[in-house]
């Protein structure tokens, strides 16, 4: 039977209004670990504390702001009084599949503001109070995508590279301290993220996962809380998890194959 070392903590998880995010948020809310939770869609958020307090013993607060506004980020945590055990720089997202000689500008900026910037900026503002208080634990959502790269995801396999390198870092500079630093690097995982690329193209997004089982949000959220459900002397610093049927970012097996 596993410890709940989670209870009673507070967790920070960025793009908590779907996916990932939500998923972590409901499996740390069902451990008893109070939550501040980010992203824009500040009425999916307010649903989300609603059923979340009424569901678990739990304390939610919300914090609705684009992670890419450090001044925002900044202001919030500026009046936020209760230290963070736990930060999951999750909120990210790939936009398009265009090669790099015709990509969009806006792509990019979208792509590069939200998957490095919005980790730095949450990291920077965070980790100082972990740091002096000498406990926490930074959980970054990664991809295989900071592992390989592939055609027609230059950026977005860029930004997460540098989510891979941001993390190894990090946890070099907070060497010595108990502060614990982690990647999560999945798959096809099958969120609002396909539809988020293909900017809204429904049937687009359901081809990505045709024809085969992709991972669903759950089960990253369980990866999650077994990384920061370890006892404190464990850090785990990157899980790579496929779906069954993926073997590499282009290889997917398909029923029809
Ligand atoms: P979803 O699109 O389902 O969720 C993305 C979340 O990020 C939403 O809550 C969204 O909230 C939030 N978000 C996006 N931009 C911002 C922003 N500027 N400020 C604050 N919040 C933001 O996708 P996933 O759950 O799949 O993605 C979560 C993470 O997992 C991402 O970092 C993604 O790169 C990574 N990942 C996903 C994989 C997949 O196959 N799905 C595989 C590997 C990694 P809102 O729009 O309300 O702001
Ligand atoms: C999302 C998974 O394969 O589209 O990070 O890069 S993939």
């Amino acid at each position: 039977m596993m410890k709940n070392r989670i209870e009673g903590n507070w967790a920070f998880i960025t793009g908590a209004t779907a996916g990932i995010g939500k998923a972590t948020a409901e499996l740390f809310a069902e451990a008893g670990c109070h939550l501040i939770l980010n992203g824009r869609r500040e009425n999916r958020l307010k649903e989300l504390k609603r059923t979340l307090e009424a569901d678990y013993n739990i304390n939610v607060k919300l914090a609705a702001f684009d992670v890419r506004d450090r001044d925002a980020a900044k202001q919030f945590l500026s009046f936020l009084e209760q230290p963070i055990d736990i930060l999951v720089n999750n909120a990210g997202l790939a936009k398009g599949v265009d090669a790099v000689f015709d990509a969009q500008y806006d792509d990019w900026d979208t792509m590069v503001d939200t998957n490095i910037k919005g980790v730095l900026n949450m990291t920077r503002l965070i980790s100082p109070r972990m740091k002096e208080r000498n406990v926490g634990h930074i959980i970054n959502i990664g991809s295989i995508a900071g592992h390989e790269s592939y055609p027609g995801g230059s950026v977005y396999c860029a930004t997460k590279h540098a989510v891979k390198a941001f993390t190894e870092a990090t946890k070099k500079d907070l060497h010595g301290t108990n502060v614990r630093v982690s990647m999560v690097s999945p798959g096809l995982v099958e969120t609002e993220f396909s539809e988020v690329r293909f900017k809204g193209d429904a049937d687009r997004a359901d081809e990505v996962y045709e024809d085969m089982e992709p991972l669903v949000a759950e089960d990253i959220a369980e990866i999650v809380h077994f990384i920061v459900n370890r006892p404190p002397h464990v850090n785990i610093m990157d899980t790579i998890v496929f779906p069954v049927a993926q073997s590499s970012s282009m290889m997917v097996s398909r029923d029809n194959d």
